[in-house]
């Protein structure tokens, strides 16, 4: 059998234009009907979304008929353990939130790769990824086969963006505009100005490095503002929040109210 190439990583490597969609509500159902929707990537969502293991492994599972799709998944945190556990099950990209040091993304690198690249546990036989021993020269492929973007979204992490965008076997770097702004004082407000004005310096510097830049913002003006500035790969929504304003504007419609904004993540 033939390992999976993983082409979000190649479109990443070339800066191609990838616009992706927040699966948060942790089922495969749903998942599937999103998958239909023709976005390029699909990030199932194990940080803040009621996800765990055998949970995405269902929603990856239901993905692999969809090739034209890319799937990311979010941790959610730096737990070396988790990574192992969520490679085997077959995610070839991973997003880790909240990095705030070179030395931590080196070691999400390492946690991603086997020795003597790095520490994954080998433990093939029972591995999806590996199709159960069924993927030729698993070994001899797998770590070129994972990609891993690391999110900056404090303070900290912006001080030493650079550091952290040069450190190699990160593929590409993700800014959170809602933690960003919690941590810049701004709790609730990821459009604030300041947060805005961080953001737009984040992506400069990011593809400075010679990495891929993402973004979140579920409000398409500014997600097109900060394409403009160099993102290539973007999150432009959340799949919970499409399904609540589509129920609010239908049920508005009969009882006669203003829909609220819901542009906020
Ligand atoms: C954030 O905005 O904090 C996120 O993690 C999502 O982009
Ligand atoms: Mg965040």
């Amino acid at each position: 059998m033939k390992m999976p190439i993983n082409q979000f990583k190649k479109n990443l490597l070339v800066n191609r234009r990838q616009i992706g969609l927040f699966l948060g509500l942790g089922d495969a159902y749903t998942s599937e009907v999103l998958a239909t929707a023709g976005f390029d990537w699909l990030l199932i969502d194990g940080e803040h979304g009621p996800n765990d293991v055998r949970s995405i492994r269902d929603q990856l599972q239901v993905l692999a008929a969809y090739p034209e799709q890319q799937v990311v998944v979010r941790l959610p945190e730096h737990n070396t353990a988790t990574i192992k556990r969520v490679l085997d099950i077959g995610a070839q990209t991973l997003m880790i939130p909240m990095i705030e040091t070179a030395e931590q993304a080196q070691q999400m690198v390492k946690a991603m790769r086997y020795p003597p690249n790095g520490m994954r546990g080998v433990g093939t036989a029972m591995a999806r990824a590996a199709r159960w021993n069924g993927v030729d020269n698993y070994f001899a492929q797998a770590d070129e086969q994972m990609c891993l973007i690391v999110q900056i979204e404090s303070v900290t992490g912006i001080k030493n963006l650079v550091d952290i965008a040069n450190v190699e076997g990160v593929d590409a770097v993700f800014i959170g505009p809602s933690d960003l702004a919690a941590s810049m004082g701004h709790l609730g407000q990821p459009s604030h100005p300041e947060v805005k004005q961080a953001v737009a310096k984040a992506i400069a510097d990011i593809a400075n490095a010679g990495k891929a830049a993402g973004v979140f913002s579920a409000n398409p003006e500014l997600a097109l503002e900060y394409e403009k500035l160099g993102a290539s790969f973007m999150l432009v929504g959340v799949d919970v929040l499409l399904l609540r304003k589509a129920a609010i504007e239908l049920a508005n419609k009969f009882m006669g109210k203003q829909s609220e904004d819901l542009s906020s993540y």
